[in-house]
């Protein structure tokens, strides 16, 4: 049977190439950087212009279509998973390293109906890699086959992460006492590239084993969602449960082994669902 989703995921595949040409083009020029939640939750011009022109080019071709988008919902547009196909992109994942010129930036789009999600794209444009994951389908980068890791040893592992961007002490503690317990493991090495997104990519690569990180949001991860379980990896929640995209919370690992272990070394902290209604957010 023909893939219903097919030519949507070509579309979104066409549409974060063209995203990626315009993010290039940006970085030769000044940028204009603002602030949303905090000093260090930063967009600018190029993430809205971006957004704006995936946004437009979507509506175009597919006018039934929802949409979630980081500037939309930061310019007040609810941040609800409806059962319609729903297209969740975040123009530019790697805003901060965007504007320090840290070469690790991507377009991210992932594609939901009736709340699962179907396909996820992520353009990491600085690099010029096109991941694509289709659910039931695989996950491939430039069209070549992705596959993780086959490790099971912990101390064998790189492991990603980001410190994000709440600088609450306490939270920041909570951070760092993660990351200390799993380097004291010890493991190979922790990383993080400055982009979600990417972080899911190279678990899908096998580049690394795991990634995991609490505060991010539906838009940061749901494409790589796709692109890791579709690399035969796992996708879950910070204490093993249930991946949910709307908790602002991710573990993606290359298999249950490494994820369990990881699992018994977070230390979670508290962040607002996604979904949560407006005013109840902090
Ligand atoms: C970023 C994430 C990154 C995380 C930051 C931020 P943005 O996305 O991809 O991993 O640590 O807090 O959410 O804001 O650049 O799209």
């Amino acid at each position: 049977m023909a893939d219903p989703w097919q030519g949507a995921m070509d579309h979104a595949v066409a549409v974060a190439r063209k995203a990626g040409e315009i993010i290039r083009e940006a970085l030769q020029n000044d940028m204009k950087i603002m602030c949303k939640s905090s000093s260090v939750d930063l967009v600018t011009k190029t993430d809205q212009q971006v957004e704006q022109f995936i946004f437009d080019s979507v509506r175009e071709k597919f006018p039934t279509h929802s949409f979630i988008g980081e500037e939309s919902v930061a310019a007040g547009q609810p941040c609800t998973l409806t059962d319609n196909p729903t297209w969740i992109i975040d123009p530019v994942d790697g805003t901060t390293n965007f504007v320090h010129g840290f070469p690790f930036v991507a377009v991210s789009i992932g594609f939901a109906v009736k709340k699962e999600l179907e396909f996820g794209v992520v353009y990491s444009s600085l690099e010029d890699k096109m991941y694509t994951g289709r659910r039931g389908k695989g996950a491939y980068c430039n069209g070549l086959p992705l596959q993780v890791s086959d490790q099971t040893d912990i101390s064998q592992c790189i492991i990603n992460s980001e410190m994000g961007s709440n600088r609450d002490p306490e939270v920041v503690d909570k951070i760092f006492s993660t990351m200390r317990k799993i380097l004291c493991i010890p493991v190979h090495g922790m990383r993080g590239v400055g982009t979600a997104a990417v972080n899911m990519c190279l678990v899908a690569s096998g580049a690394v084993e795991a990634y995991f990180e609490i505060g991010i949001h539906c838009w940061d991860m749901a494409a790589g969602a796709v692109i890791v379980t579709e690399a035969g990896g796992v996708v879950m929640d910070v204490d093993g449960g249930p991946f949910d995209l709307m908790s602002r919370r991710v573990l993606a690992a290359n298999n249950k082994t490494i994820a369990t272990r990881i699992v018994k070394e977070i230390d979670a902290f508290p962040a607002d669902r996604d979904d949560a209604p407006q005013q109840e957010k902090q």
